[in-house]
């Protein structure tokens, strides 16, 4: 678990440096500070079970399989990346790891998610469905009716909201007037838990719980993970708008600090193992670079590939 969060946060730094170069095609989006969300998450999920995530979510998709190098690609509009040139950004599926690409119109991954859950139902699997949404994203339609769909049906439906106190500029203050997020659990009839989403292993026990409730026919969770977006909505926001001192306090209890700490107490953590984990993700991420960099360019007689059904 310690690996896949600190996988992403070099990956994603490294993009930011690749981004400043103007050595990406696109926008850029990270997930730093919510390496513990992604990772307790997708970490609990089984190989059957199909994960849909968002924007903050790279981490889940490391987990789930999908490499640095064809991010990278992805991220360089390269062939190699999963939507195979036809995007520079993070709509990043993957039918062989079980992965929902993310829809950028946000809060349209539930109904999606909800439908999946639906299939399992209905093909008599066994498989459940972990989605995500942020706090704002929780003020769209499609939350309710996802949502709604799922409890109603009691689909085996997961939803994790990350709320990370801000939706690009609004506050938290500006986005809801109920107690606590996970409380619309109860208006929809179904388990809500709130979480600490800074610490990786309450994520992973919480979510260990939602499924195996789910696997059994219970029907869906709401989870809300509390935690923070440390860095601005996308690379091109400086986030001038967060109270620094929100942000410094939420910087001190980095997920991924807070891990190490953990694991090093428990004698888990050595000083060799740690720096053996440094050196195979800067190699990781060093040849993921280049193999992005020199992948070709899309043909232009496969641009109408893939774009329909057959
Ligand atoms: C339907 C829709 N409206 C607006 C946007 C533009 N947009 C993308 S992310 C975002 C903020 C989302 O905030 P939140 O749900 O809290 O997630 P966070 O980015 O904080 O993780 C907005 C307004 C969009 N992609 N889709």
């Amino acid at each position: 678990m310690y690996y896949y969060m600190l996988l992403s946060r070099e990956f994603e730094l490294r993009a930011i440096a690749l981004y400043r170069q103007g050595r990406l095609v696109g926008p850029l989006y990270t997930g730093i500070g919510h390496e513990a969300v992604a990772v307790g998450t997708s970490w609990a999920l089984a190989a059957d079970d199909v994960i849909a995530p968002m924007h903050r979510d790279m981490a889940a998709r490391f987990v789930r399989g999908m490499t640095p190098a064809v991010v990278y690609a992805q991220y360089m509009g390269r062939a190699a990346g999963p939507s195979r040139g036809k995007d520079g950004n993070h709509h990043l599926g993957s039918m062989r790891d079980r992965m929902i690409g993310f829809v950028s119109h946000i809060g349209a991954l539930i109904p999606v998610a909800a439908g999946v859950a639906l299939a399992s139902r209905i093909t008599g699997s066994k498989y459940v469905t972990l989605t995500y949404i942020g706090d704002g994203g929780t003020s769209i339609g499609d939350f309710h009716e996802g949502l709604n769909f799922a409890a109603v049906r009691k689909l085996p439906l997961i939803l994790v909201i990350e709320n990370n106190q801000f939706a690009y500029s609004t506050p938290v203050s500006h986005q809801y007037a109920c107690k606590r997020l996970v409380d619309r659990a109860v208006g929809y009839g179904i388990r809500g838990v709130q979480v600490d989403g800074n610490d990786v292993l309450a994520v992973h026990a919480t979510t260990c719980e939602a499924i195996e409730f789910a696997r059994t026919g219970g029907g869906p969770s709401l989870i809300e993970a509390r935690t923070m977006r440390v860095r601005g909505h996308s690379e091109n926001d400086d986030a001038s708008y967060v109270p620094r001192d929100l942000l410094e306090s939420w910087r001190q209890r980095d997920p991924i600090a807070a891990f190490r700490r953990r694991l090093a107490e428990c004698g888990i953590l050595t000083d060799e193992i740690e720096k053996e984990i440094d050196q195979r993700i800067e190699q990781e991420i060093q040849s993921a670079v280049s193999f992005a960099e020199s992948s070709p360019w899309p043909r232009v007689e496969d641009t109408c590939k893939d774009v329909y059904s057959n």
